[in-house]
């Protein structure tokens, strides 16, 4: 059979994550118009007879602000030493700049073929597109360019069976009918905070992470309680909003997708407790399940 890891890396905001989703046809990572979605490297599987690929989403690579943001950074670039193939994903609609720039210096110094995915072609013109090629191909030697939209899947088809033809005969690395080895609890996590990076503005989605205090099944329903942790007490006042109207509204959209992801009814209570800057603590960020890449 044919199979191999594919890391999708790039700057925070250009798709990793719809794109991820829309290969192996399912909500694995959550999809956020905020930068700094996805902090953790999240895998999602796709297969079918005599093949199974599995995608890396990782974080994407910006200017570090807290060591949260350090961590984040080094756990995209660790994921181009294991892989096979690197999706190298940019947003069509923005302008080259230094970003990108430093990117592409650390993608020249790799061995394995990088194709470059110009994404979000669904909002640009033919003539747009290929000036953008052009000039990205003169930029670094890829192996493959691919204008694609992960929203509506345009040519991802054809990107899965071009890169198939840069992979070797392999095994089966998960079960065949995986989707992906992230843990539920996990998924649960990540629903919850995608609403919040939803339904609130500027520094709150960034300052904001989730602990699961309970899982647990009763009858036909699931039991679940989680905390959401903030940086500062204002933080913690706005997320619980007048009259707790923006904790509920979080957690109704949540519980949804909760429901989705479990098939059960849900029974789901949200808390807010404040621990000061931890995403500059490395005990905080390692009891938060924010690993530096240096401790695993
Ligand atoms: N028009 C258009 N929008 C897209 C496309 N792909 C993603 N988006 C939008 O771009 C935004 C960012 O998408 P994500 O998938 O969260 O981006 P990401 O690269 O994973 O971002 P980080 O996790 O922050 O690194 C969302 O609002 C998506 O709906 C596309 O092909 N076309
Ligand atoms: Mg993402």
């Amino acid at each position: 059979m044919k199979s191999g890891f594919i890391a999708l890396v790039g700057r925070p905001n250009v798709g990793k994550s719809t794109l991820l989703n829309t290969l192996v046809n399912a909500k694995i990572a959550i999809v956020s118009d905020k930068a700094g979605t996805t902090r953790n490297t999240i895998r999602g599987i796709y297969n079918r007879q005599d093949v199974q690929l599995v995608f890396i989403d990782t974080p994407g690579i910006h200017k570090p602000s807290h060591e949260l943001n350090t961590r984040m950074n080094k756990l995209a670039y660790s994921e181009l030493m294991g892989c096979d193939v690197v999706y190298y994903l940019v947003d069509a609609t923005q302008a080259f700049g230094k970003g990108d720039q430093l990117i592409v210096e650390r993608l020249s110094k790799i061995e394995q073929p990088i194709f470059l995915l110009l994404n979000k072609t669904d909002a640009l013109s033919k003539e747009a597109i290929g000036e953008l090629l052009m000039q990205w191909s003169q930029r670094l030697h890829f192996a493959e360019i691919f204008p694609i939209s992960a929203l509506t899947g345009y040519n991802t088809s054809d990107l899965v069976e071009t890169t198939l033809n840069y992979l070797s005969d392999g095994v089966a690395y998960y079960d065949t009918d995986a989707k992906t080895d992230a843990s539920t609890s996990f998924q649960i996590k990540e629903l919850i905070r995608e609403k919040i990076l939803y339904y609130t503005q500027q520094e709150i989605p960034h300052s904001v992470a989730i602990v699961l205090d309970e899982y647990k099944k009763s009858g036909n329903t699931i039991n679940v309680s989680a905390t959401i942790v903030v940086e500062r007490s204002s933080q913690k006042g706005i997320l619980i909003g007048a009259g707790g109207k923006m904790i509920k509204r979080i957690g109704t959209a949540a519980r949804k997708d909760i429901e989705t992801l479990l098939g059960d009814h849900l029974f789901l209570q949200l808390y807010v407790r404040v621990e000061k800057n931890w995403r500059d603590n490395p005990n905080k960020l390692y009891q938060l399940g924010y690993l530096d890449i240096d401790d695993e």
